[in-house]
């Protein structure tokens, strides 16, 4: 049943990516970097690309045959998996093109549908990017069968066509009749699997109290993943100690002094995403509605920086983050082609920090504001408690810095430098006196 398109994942595949431009479209020089930024989230192994000028859309095989023949080749010489279209492709496009190629070919919106559904995790978002998928390949799988015969009742919702009763028989309709039991199993094993997932997540949320919470936001290809790398090199994944196969994509940062916060990726936003999608996409944006700060990464080498950074932020708003603490990044710094524009960004975005996740550019400023956030700027403080109190100053030795320590005949009074935020801890310790001293 490998016509039933449910195979479209890509992960550990080794993969080849293909873009097709009219002829009478502006050359692109940015070599499919979104298309390899998905594939790669995706989890494949881009090992060649190919940008393919075409005079006209094939009916059959989008590209041409003869091209196809090419890629044929080239899928041979590398070893590929599979072959990814930058475009949309039709069903039946796609099976001819498997037929030329030899080999898995997914497209665009498959490709952005995978990556969807590897990252959702709340039943929510599992539901929603189970419904995008149904939404999306139920009205294929139609078409796919109807010519063998007219089918009836075929047409209407993903859902409704799944229950919907069906009339005469012929090949075609008993075709898709399986195909739809297939639809209905795959609901009920989801369901299944979102019973387990829920109690995984509320583990997750367990795990998480009380951490710093930080999540990566912005375009894919923005250099998000690059960022928490840098940032984290010497880093644990968290799923190693807290969440086992939960999450790949949350990391420790440990910060100069052992302080720790949690950082996430996310999938980004894409470019021209399908209506279809958007709903599921938003989903997988949840990381970002617990987080504590959002790190808004935007590519400033990007000739459509701006109009990206202004409909991320429209999207955050819309989930309700946008009040949410957040810094932006204007990455890249190291390559900007037009330093008028790079100038102009920084005028219109006069607080974000000019970065480069390749270069380390600019990265201990970064450092520094999160931490800033974090603990919420920096205070000093006099505290002044029984001597025999061990507890208060174990805790104080442990989570702050100690300037000063005396004793009198029955207290001890430590000065102290310590984050704002950790004041609410320290005022649970009883009978202790604190002071702000003003430097
Ligand atoms: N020159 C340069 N390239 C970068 C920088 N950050 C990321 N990249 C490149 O941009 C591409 C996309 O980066 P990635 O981290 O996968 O982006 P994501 O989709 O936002 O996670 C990769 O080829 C990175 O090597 C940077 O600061 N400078
Ligand atoms: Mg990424």
């Amino acid at each position: 049943m490998e016509k039933f398109r449910e195979n479209i994942a890509v992960r550990r595949e080794k993969a080849i990516l293909i873009g097709a431009i009219l002829k009478q479209e502006a050359d692109r020089d940015d070599e499919l970097a979104e298309l390899t930024a998905l594939a790669e989230s995706a989890g494949a192994i881009v090992v060649d690309k190919v940008q393919q000028k075409i005079a006209r859309i094939h009916p059959s095989t989008y590209i041409g045959r003869g091209k196809a023949e090419m890629i044929k080749q080239r899928v041979k010489r590398n070893k590929a998996d599979v072959v990814i279209f930058d475009n949309d492709l039709s069903p039946a496009q796609i099976r001819e093109l498997e037929e030329v190629i030899e080999a898995k070919v997914v497209d665009r919106s498959e490709l952005i549908l995978d990556i969807f559904a590897g990252r959702a995790r709340t039943k929510q978002a599992k539901l929603q990017v189970d419904l995008a998928q149904l939404e999306y390949t139920y009205p294929r799988l139609t078409r796919m069968w109807s010519h063998l015969d007219t089918v009836t009742g075929a047409a209407g919702g993903p859902m409704a066509g799944a229950v919907g009763g069906i009339g005469t028989r012929g090949t075609g309709e008993k075709q898709l009749e399986i195909d739809r039991r297939l639809v209905s199993k795959k609901v009920t094993k989801l369901k299944r699997e979102i019973a387990g997932i829920d109690k995984r997540i509320v583990r997750e949320i367990e795990a998480r109290r009380g951490q710093f919470k930080i999540c990566l936001v912005g375009y894919t290809n923005a250099g998000k993943s690059t960022l928490m790398n840098t940032l984290t090199d010497a880093g644990v994944y968290v799923e190693d100690r807290l969440f086992a196969t939960l999450d790949t994509r949350t990391r420790q940062w440990t910060f100069e002094g052992g302080k720790k916060a949690l950082i996430s990726d996310t999938v980004g936003f894409v470019r021209n995403l399908p209506h279809q999608l958007v709903a599921s996409f938003k989903a997988t944006l949840e990381e970002a509605i617990t987080a504590d700060l959002l790190l808004h990464v935007v590519d400033v080498s990007s000739p459509d920086a701006q109009n990206q950074a202004e409909n991320a932020k429209k999207v955050l708003d819309e989930i309700k983050c946008g009040d949410k603490q957040t810094l932006l990044l204007l990455n890249k710094a190291d390559v900007v082609r037009s330093q008028e524009q790079f100038e102009f960004m920084q005028t219109i975005y006069p607080e974000a920090i000019c970065v480069s996740a390749k270069t380390g550019m600019n990265l201990n400023l970064l450092t520094e504001r999160v931490l800033q956030i974090y603990t919420g700027g920096m205070m000093l403080l006099r505290i002044t408690a029984n001597a025999g109190n061990g507890k208060i100053q174990s805790y104080l030795k442990a989570n702050t810095e100690v300037l000063k320590q005396d004793y009198t005949d029955s207290s001890v009074i430590m000065e102290v430098r310590l984050g704002k935020n950790q004041l609410a801890e320290l005022q649970r310790f009883k009978s202790v006196q604190i002071e702000e001293i003003k430097e």
